[in-house]
């Protein structure tokens, strides 16, 4: 194969954009490209069947595209019985194999690939150039510049930031509306006969097909269903993709923003985050696409504000965070809790309904919205104690969407307030009456929600006050939280006693 004297250009499973920074000035006549399936990045947790399909099978799709153009791609596979299984081995044996004069790579998304990528220079005996990510609207020098001196690192502020930056929904330097956020807007329960929009599946081809049977036989201890892939792998679909949710769904995307229904996985989510985090679409053309949806009198303002706040402000936030705390931000436990992960997270086997819909719809799909996983799945490990490693081990492996720089800050700050409150200023901690309002899981479940005591009670309202009782030398001084001390410092000391043996019962019974 061609290479030797040019340089070799590491593409990973999350770079799949023909414009990442990697490909950049790439000599089509001296230049390789590699690509490589390591039996590493497939293990280093548990990932869903899905996930580990919709990558390999998006970087072939990727790999033929580039070499369509002309482009010399080496890609390994993960059945070639050649490869090592690791990132550092196989660029190791690629450099044998090319004679390149350099190494090329875009930052990865992930602080422990990044460590070992550090020692490559040395390790390989030729320059490596570690190029940043373009693909983001922020850069982390950016966020670390914004977060300076301050004691508190809100997201409402970095996406009014963000928003003057990009002139998105601004008319001058004024928000459009006069408002920069429309959340009051967006917390509607689905109104009963709701008409739900139809999602694109996209019917897997020749090269995917052969992924899900390798992924099938070969991953037979992961969890997750197989049977449901749909999921976009080439820049083509997800671009179909992104036009279908503007068309059908983002109008209504505000509204209901926050509901969950049984046997509906999807409502009017984008499903989008993971043709985002692998690259096959940009943050900036899914916001602009979305902003000319309001322009055009598509869509209205709240629904088009809260969209493009999940992408301008959220996750280009949580990727800031992520690159400025890491690594002490993953090793934090700040509500010291330390139980162990139930094993019905894997099974969905417990009586709790909301529960069981979550993550019966997480291993049909690789897909949860975000209310499931934040006020279902996140809210009850952050009740019941659970350890937050675990809980960010289960989440990372579970989600087609998941990746370190996304998933932890989302995890660990924002659902279980395990970093103290950087992200959150208090923790997303609700009983079954939230459940109750925003789903219909109550009406098939064996507790009740009214009930706050006794074998029917809901679990998550006892453990909602245990929670807070367990955790007052931490939590009782936020003042975001002043009004629900009150309350339990009112209760009387019966009922307290109470909640606190049936909490200890049930955690014990996990
Ligand atoms: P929509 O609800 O339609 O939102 C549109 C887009 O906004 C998404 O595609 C996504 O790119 C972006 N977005 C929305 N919320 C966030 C957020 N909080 N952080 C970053 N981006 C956001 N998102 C991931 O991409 N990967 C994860 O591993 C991940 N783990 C999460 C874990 C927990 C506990 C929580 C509470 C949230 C997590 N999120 C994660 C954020 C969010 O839930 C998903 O991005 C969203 O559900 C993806 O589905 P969608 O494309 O239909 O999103
Ligand atoms: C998640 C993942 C998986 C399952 N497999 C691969 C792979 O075989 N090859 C690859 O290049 N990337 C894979 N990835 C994505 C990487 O884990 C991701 O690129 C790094 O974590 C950096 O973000
Ligand atoms: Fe979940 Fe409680 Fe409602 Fe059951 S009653 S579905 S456990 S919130």
């Amino acid at each position: 194969m061609s290479g030797a004297g040019g340089s070799l250009r590491l593409i990973l499973g999350d770079q799949l954009s023909a414009g990442i920074s990697s490909l950049v000035d790439l000599d089509r006549a001296r230049d390789v490209v590699l690509m490589v399936e390591v039996a590493s990045e497939t293990t280093y947790v548990p990932h869903h069947k899905q996930k580990i399909a919709f990558i390999l099978s998006a970087m072939r799709h990727f790999a033929s595209e580039l070499s369509a153009q002309g482009v010399t791609v080496d890609y390994v596979k993960l059945d070639d019985p050649e490869n090592t299984g690791s990132f550092s081995d196989e660029v190791a044996r690629a450099i044998k194999r090319h004679r390149p004069s350099r190494l090329m790579v875009t930052e990865p998304g992930e602080y422990r690939v990044r460590q070992f990528m550090q020692d490559w220079q040395d390790a390989f005996g030729l320059p490596v150039d570690i190029r940043d990510d373009t693909r983001f609207l922020s850069s982390p020098a950016e966020f670390a510049r914004w977060a300076e001196g301050k004691k508190q690192l809100r997201m409402e502020f970095f996406y009014r930031e963000m928003r003057r930056k990009t002139g998105l929904l601004m008319t001058g330097s004024d928000p459009i509306g006069g408002q920069w956020n429309f959340d009051s807007e967006n917390r509607k329960s689905l109104p009963k006969g709701s008409q739900l929009p139809s999602r694109l599946r996209f019917e897997p081809d020749a090269i995917t097909q052969d992924v899900l049977r390798m992924v099938g036989e070969r991953f037979t201890r992961h969890p997750g269903e197989l049977e449901a892939f749909g999921w976009p792998v080439t820049r083509a679909d997800a671009l179909n993709a992104l036009d279908h949710f503007i068309d059908i769904a983002l109008p209504s995307f505000g509204d209901v923003q926050d509901a969950m229904k049984q046997g509906e996985s999807f409502l009017y989510h984008a499903l989008l985050s993971p043709m985002l985090n692998v690259g096959l679409l940009l943050p900036e053309e899914v916001c602009r696409k979305a902003e000319f949806a309001y322009h055009s009198g598509h869509a209205p303002l709240n629904a088009v504000e809260g969209f493009i706040r999940q992408i301008l402000g959220w996750r280009e936030y949580v990727r800031g965070l992520y690159w400025l705390k890491m690594p002490d931000y993953a090793t934090g436990n700040a509500l010291n809790a330390h139980r162990p992960l139930p094993a019905f997270y894997w099974t969905g086997d417990t009586p709790m309904n909301c529960l069981r819909q979550c993550v019966g719809d997480t291993m049909r799909n690789a897909y949860a919205h975000h209310i499931q996983r934040l006020m279902v799945l996140g809210n009850f490990a952050l009740l019941a104690g659970i350890n937050p490693a675990e809980v960010e081990e289960w989440f990372l492996a579970v989600y087609a969407d998941a990746f370190e720089w996304v998933e932890l800050p989302n995890v660990h700050g924002m659902a279980l307030f395990a970093d103290g409150g950087v992200m959150a200023s208090k923790p997303y901690a609700a009983s079954g009456a939230y459940i109750d309002r925003m789903s219909d899981y109550c009406g098939s479940c064996a507790y009740s929600p009214k009930e706050k005591l006794g074998a029917k009670a809901c679990p998550f309202n006892y453990l909602y006050w245990d929670f807070l009782a367990r955790n007052r030398p931490t939590l009782g001084g936020n003042q975001r939280l002043a009004m629900p001390y009150r309350t339990l410092a009112a209760m009387p000391f019966e009922k307290r006693d109470q909640i606190a043996i049936e909490s200890q019962r049930f955690l014990d019974g996990l």
